[in-house]
């Protein structure tokens, strides 16, 4: 079965919008980015697996890096990594990565997923306008990582979204996601169940959230991502790899996002551009991580591409809101 992008959405004739060749310290596989626009002009703060010698296979750690722009389209990046966690290192922390990025009345967030010699975990933290100091708020159960918040309260709650991974009960790779609320940020809880990954006929495994939420009239617009297992390939850098990434789409209700009001059956994104598709870590992973609504309705997806290069790809909001209610769901009424 071959899947196909949805014809609304276009590549940025940029891509990939950043890469190793822009980073001025040590860099190999740039990607997974979180992206806002503040005060008009865009931040991104990016993953960057870096190998040893450089160009080399051989992961050496993964840093944190800070990038700005003043178009969401050229970016420049700061000369040195916000964080940078080396595998030689022994501690109880063993790889940051894929942050997201999210503003609430005025403040800065960070969520980003977080290896540990003891589970997989999901923290968030309250940043400055310099993305200097990290104020950790909390830090999830393993395993538990990809979270998104939205960009206000609901209900007088924060809220993110979630994707916990019970190898346990359920089993390897069928994954699903979930929504939890916060009075303040740090205690989190009333976790709710929102896509489950058999929803999707284009995939067989597990689903998780990608780029944070955006507002809209119809609902919360957001993207997740989507896994297919295929026979495994040696087609990256990674030896054995054996799964396609797809980024949705879907629409949550504005007063109870825990509910689905419209989703798309088809990707949004398929791997098909020859960045998506060759010389990656992982070849054919589509991973978003920023979603921008601009005041023209223009929508900016940022998304990781093969695990090596960050790209970005636009669509109309309406066209994007149409996609999810197109299977008869027009009233936007819970599926
Ligand atoms: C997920 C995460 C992402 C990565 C994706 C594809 O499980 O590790 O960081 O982009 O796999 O490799």
């Amino acid at each position: 079965m071959i899947l196909k992008s949805a014809p609304c959405i276009y590549r940025s004739e940029f891509n990939p919008v950043l890469s190793q060749k822009d980073v001025p310290y040590d860099a190999d596989l740039v990607f997974n980015a979180g992206v806002q626009k503040i005060n008009g002009t865009y931040f991104m703060l990016f993953r960057n697996d870096y190998s040893s010698p450089r160009g080399s296979h051989n992961l050496a750690g993964t840093s944190i890096g800070l990038a700005r722009s003043a178009d969401g389209i050229r970016w420049e990046v700061d000369p040195e990594p916000r964080f940078n966690i080396k595998k030689s290192e022994k501690g109880e922390i063993t790889r940051i990565y894929d942050p997201r990025l999210q503003v609430i009345d005025g403040e800065i967030y960070v969520c980003f997923a977080v290896d540990t010699r003891h589970g997989i975990r999901g923290g968030i933290a309250r940043t400055d306008a310099e993305f200097r100091s990290f104020d950790i708020l909390s830090m999830s159960a393993p395993d538990n990582r990809n979270m998104v918040l939205f960009p206000e309260k609901i209900n007088g709650k924060f809220m993110r979204l979630e994707r916990p991974f019970p190898v346990y009960s359920i089993g390897y790779d069928k994954f699903d996601v979930w929504c939890s609320d916060s009075p303040d940020l740090v205690y989190w809880g009333n976790t709710k169940l929102v896509l489950p990954c058999e929803t999707l006929p284009f995939v067989n495994a597990k689903v998780g959230p990608a780029a944070p939420p955006v507002k809209t009239e119809k609902g919360w617009l957001t993207t997740f991502h989507a896994v297919r297992a295929v026979r495994a390939k040696k087609n990256g850098w990674e030896r054995k790899w054996g799964k396609e990434y797809f980024a949705g789409i879907m629409l949550l209700d504005l007063v109870d996002p825990s509910k689905v009001i419209g989703i798309c059956d088809q990707p949004l994104l398929a791997p098909e551009a020859p960045y998506e598709t060759k010389g990656g870590f992982r070849n054919n992973v589509i991973f978003p991580g920023g979603m921008i609504l601009e005041d023209n309705g223009e929508v900016k997806i940022y998304y990781g591409a093969a695990d090596a290069v960050e790209c970005l790809a636009t669509a109309n909001v309406d066209d994007l809101i149409a996609l999810c209610l197109q299977n008869g769901n027009k009233k936007g009424e819970t599926i």
